[in-house]
């Protein structure tokens, strides 16, 4: 069997305008890549490194013919994902073509379309590996668990359920040989930075465990994760990190430190290797001062930098979606974060109802707070969750996915949407001369600087632009009497 892996590039310039800060690995197929049996050939395509997608999706196709093509796709990338589908069954009718990540286990119905075979929800090694064995013997996948088939075979039962993450212990090392890890890079942001140390360079992605305990409405996470945080082992972690060949490591859990014995022991596991790397990390602003000594510890081994979801300046804000967290649990997160040398990533979320008054309240917000890397998005539930469902009705035109990447308000905006994306980007702006590098005026290499205000300005113009993504009756209308528009946005 040959089989490509396919991770398309997002058509919406705000997720575009993301990436120029950061583009992390495909480590999607990485594991799945592992999962598989070594005597079947695997290549990975990741079409957000290409200026022409569709004809470098064209071109391997041409040149590897494979007999299965898998897809991963996040919601706002669905709509891609399925026109390339339909690219692959014009122009392979013979290739056999799976659909697997994030969208395809929080939508899966949507993805039951007749240019795809085979539906994978959750976590993928077993299945995917499944499913290849089957297709390697000549035979139709039966009875595996977590695929599904599409047209006349899907079953819409199997997707009220949702997946159970298995344990991640049986999960093997992700095969890092598939891409050039040199293409994938993080603008990265620390306290006390070596002299010219470089702001973008090469990153690792890692993940050293699934889930998190809390149970945030708008998160997608406790409802995947049935509440439960599961790390894995701690020393293939260390043996996972230890055989990257980059310094800098950013890693993909859903939260890093809510286990403190696991941090710890991780910890340990990565210093007994004597492996010395630079890391990035999710965490909570309770995890943070609930376990100050486990980031000290981190910090000695190499942790810069802390993604920090904020998410709202208002108590009752935080209370609505059940952050379990304050404004001053933040505010005391950031100031431990600072104290111990770790640059803290702020995030912020606005409210499609937010008018000039609430904007202005979190530029005050912003502007009196310590320098820190500050990033904001539009506070959207993911579909699956009960928030989703229930702010359904109120979406300017159904579900909409093709729009879902948290910078796009799916909602009627209370200011007119054109306003809405200036305000916002303003916001971006004024935010960017927050951050610790520019206040305390560490020195940047010429050409990394260039590179990060570009990038700065073509971001701030995606949301300048983003009411462009809607239909033009949305453009100027005034959000609160905002038009039900049926059919397809962007
Ligand atoms: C790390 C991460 C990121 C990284 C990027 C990672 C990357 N490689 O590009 C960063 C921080 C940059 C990021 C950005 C964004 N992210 Co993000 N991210 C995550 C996070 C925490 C982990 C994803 C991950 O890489 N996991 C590690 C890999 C190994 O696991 P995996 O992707 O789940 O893959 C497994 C299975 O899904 C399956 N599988 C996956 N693909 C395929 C394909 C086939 C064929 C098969 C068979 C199986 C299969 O098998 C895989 C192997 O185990 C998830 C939360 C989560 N728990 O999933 C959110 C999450 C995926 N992100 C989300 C969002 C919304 C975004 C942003 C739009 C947010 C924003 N506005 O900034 C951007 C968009 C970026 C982009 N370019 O598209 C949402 C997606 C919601 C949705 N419905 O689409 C999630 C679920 C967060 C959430 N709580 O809502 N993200
Ligand atoms: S937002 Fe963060 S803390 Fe809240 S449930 Fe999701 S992963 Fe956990």
């Amino acid at each position: 069997m040959r089989i490509l892996l396919v991770k398309p590039q997002a058509h919406l310039q705000t997720v575009l305008g993301l990436q120029r800060f950061q583009c992390l690995e495909p480590l999607e197929f990485g594991y799945l890549a592992a999962a598989i049996p070594p005597e079947h050939p695997v290549r990975v395509l990741d079409l957000r490194l290409f200026w022409r997608p569709d004809a470098a999706l064209i071109r391997e196709l041409a040149r590897f013919q494979p007999d299965l093509v898998g897809f991963t796709a996040y919601s706002h990338e669905s709509g891609t994902m399925k026109r390339l589908a339909a690219l692959v069954r014009r122009l392979m009718p013979k290739t056999r073509i799976v659909m697997g990540g994030h969208h395809a286990t929080v939508a899966t119905a949507d993805c039951n379309i007749p240019e795809i075979d085979y539906i994978v929800r959750g976590e993928g090694c077993a299945p995917f590996r499944d499913l290849v064995t089957a297709l390697h013997q000549g035979h139709e996948p039966d009875g595996i668990a977590n695929l599904l088939r599409t047209g006349a075979h899907f079953d819409a039962a199997a997707t009220v359920e949702w997946p159970r993450y298995p344990d991640p212990r049986t999960l093997p090392l992700p095969r890092r040989d598939l891409w050039d890890p040199r293409s994938y890079y993080c603008a990265w942001v620390c306290e006390n930075p070596r002299h010219w140390q470089a702001l973008y360079p090469p990153v690792a992605m890692v993940r050293t465990s699934y889930g998190c305990k809390m149970t945030c409405s708008f998160c997608i996470v406790p409802f995947l994760s049935g509440g439960v945080h599961l790390p894995r082992a701690a020393d293939v972690v260390a043996e996972d990190i230890a055989r990257i060949a980059v310094d800098h490591v950013y890693f993909a859990d859903d939260e890093n430190f809510i286990d403190e014995a696991f941090g710890f022991e991780l910890a340990e596991a990565l210093e007994k290797r004597g492996v010395r790397k630079r890391y990035f990390a999710w965490a909570r602003a309770t995890t943070i001062l609930r376990y100050p000594e486990l980031l000290r510890r981190w910090r000695e081994i190499g942790l810069d930098g802390v993604f920090v979801g904020f998410e709202f300046v208002t108590n009752q804000e935080l209370k609505a979606v059940h952050k379990g967290g304050t404004v001053s649990h933040n505010e005391r997160a950031l100031d431990t974060l600072r104290s111990l040398g770790i640059a803290c990533h702020t995030a912020f979320m606005v409210r499609p109802e937010y008018g000039s008054g609430e904007f202005q309240r979190l530029r005050d917000y912003v502007n009196a707070m310590p320098p820190a890397q500050c990033s904001f998005t539009v506070c959207t539930p993911s579909p699956g969750t009960a928030d989703y469902a229930a702010a359904r009705p109120a979406f300017w035109a159904g579900d909409a996915y093709d729009l879902h990447d948290c910078m796009h308000p799916l909602m009627p905006t209370a200011l007119p949407l054109r306003e809405f994306g200036e305000v916002f980007a303003r916001q971006l702006h004024e935010a960017a001369w927050r951050n610790p590098l520019r206040v305390e005026r560490h020195p940047i290499r010429p050409w990394e600087l260039a590179r990060v205000i570009v990038a700065e300005q073509r971001y701030e113009r995606a949301f300048r632009r983003l009411y462009r993504d809607f239909p033009r009756e949305l453009w100027d209308w005034p959000g609160s009497a905002a038009p039900a528009v049926s059919g397809q946005l962007c």
